[in-house]
């Protein structure tokens, strides 16, 4: 925990911590007394400041020469610490490194490169579909998030069959290392001496399958653009941002459509409104929902003087319901007009996968939708502690022909 920052001035303080079982299950009600308390808060417990707003987080995310990732988007700030893994070469990074990485694999996952992938997707969706009608009654979470998304986005990697769940296993580790060092962080690192090799290994040329996704990286080595240090790194970023986040967004989208039956009905009676139906999922049940920046400078953020070389959280669920920015926040409403929404981030960190992150979404909704399958919830469902995603581990779910 960061013990040097400056007590605030001119911001009130709270002493709530975000990152216990409590808030993390029920984040909205905190979320809510953050924003009523300020633009920016100074959280005692982490001796840092935490912008709950939407206008603040904004203006975060868009200002990376102020806000930089380099020094780590978690709570661990690297100029200070040392970080738990060799930083990512995108995420934990700023201009001018940041610059043509992100060229490169933006490139590759751009939508036209991505286009390849849609058939197979759709055969996927449909053999699961085909699975659900007949079992009728799944845990959404194993049986159809992880299940999908575990078979078609490592296979569009290129990552052999098999093992994969370790994937789960790391990005359960990447994104609560987020978080600060606390009893959920360490129980999800502990398997990092098994995981963390067998991702590398995952990572390198000679185990990724020619011509898709990773091997498209090793490619942009032969073209002198990355040195062949730089693409396994590359690739784990795939394998890091790639898995928990898309599963989660799929668990929230299920669960949103199934508890607001009318808006279900809508999708179903319009499949053409799939893709503005999946960014009102991300904006109302943002799967990566808590991140820091840190100041390369003294920074003025709501009238509060940040000195330099801080953290600061932000949190992309209380701004996706602030009501300063949203009519009727709770209100999950496929119709509304949702741009705007920070659910995949903003500027030159923006969610660099959310392409093929919304393919796979929008292959499953619309699959859905057009064989007029309706899906409730049958039982207790249960979040994921988790210092950074917000997700089921247990969806109970029913799937009929509607
Ligand atoms: C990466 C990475 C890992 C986790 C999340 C992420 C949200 C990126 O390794 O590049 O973006």
């Amino acid at each position: 925990m960061a013990q040097d920052a400056a007590p605030p001035r001119g911001a009130p303080a709270s002493d709530i911590d975000p990152f216990s079982p409590q808030h993390i299950l029920n984040p909205y009600a905190w979320h809510h007394e953050m924003r009523e308390l300020g633009a920016l808060v100074w959280l005692t417990k982490y001796r840092c400041f935490f912008a709950p707003r939407y206008a603040e987080a904004f203006q975060i995310i868009a200002d990376y020469q102020s806000f930089s990732s380099a020094a780590g988007v978690g709570h661990t700030n690297f100029n200070k610490e040392k970080p738990w893994r060799q930083p990512s070469m995108l995420l934990e990074a700023d201009p001018p490194d940041h610059t043509p990485r992100r060229a490169i694999v933006g490139r590759i996952l751009s939508a036209p490169n991505l286009r390849v992938f849609r058939s197979g997707f759709e055969v996927e969706a449909n053999r699961l579909i085909d699975r659900l009608l007949q079992q009728r009654d799944v845990d959404a979470v194993p049986e159809v998030a992880q299940a999908y998304v575990l078979k078609v986005f490592p296979d569009a990697v290129g990552i052999a069959d098999g093992d994969r769940m370790n994937l789960l296993k790391y990005g359960t580790m990447v994104f609560n290392a987020f978080g600060p060092q606390n009893d959920i962080f360490d129980e999800s690192v502990r398997d990092l001496g098994e995981v963390g090799p067998w991702i590398m290994e995952r990572c390198q040329h000679r185990n990724l399958e020619p011509g898709k996704l990773g091997d498209q990286v090793y490619q942009a080595v032969s073209g002198g653009q990355i040195t062949a240090e730089e693409a396994p790194i590359l690739v784990r970023s795939f394998l890091s941002a790639g898995v928990d986040t898309t599963i989660d967004a799929v668990g929230n989208a299920l669960w949103s459509f199934a508890t607001n039956p009318a808006e279900w009905a809508k999708v179903k009676a319009n499949q053409g409104i799939v893709k503005q139906a999946f960014e009102e999922v991300l904006r109302y049940e943002s799967p990566f929902q808590t991140f820091f920046r840190t100041t390369t400078k003294d920074v003025e953020l709501a009238g509060v003087k940040i000195p330099g070389n801080e953290k600061v959280m932000l949190n992309i669920g209380s701004a996706n319901r602030d009501p300063r920015k949203w009519e009727r926040p709770d209100v999950f409403d496929v119709s509304r007009d949702v741009r705007g929404h920070v659910g995949l981030g903003y500027g030159i960190h923006a969610c660099i996968g959310q392409m093929i992150s919304r393919l796979e979404n929008e292959v499953l909704l619309t699959e859905l939708a057009r064989r007029k399958v309706d899906f409730e919830v049958t039982g207790p469902t249960e979040y994921k502690v988790h210092n950074t995603l917000r997700g089921f581990t247990k969806l109970p779910m029913r799937f009929k022909q509607g």
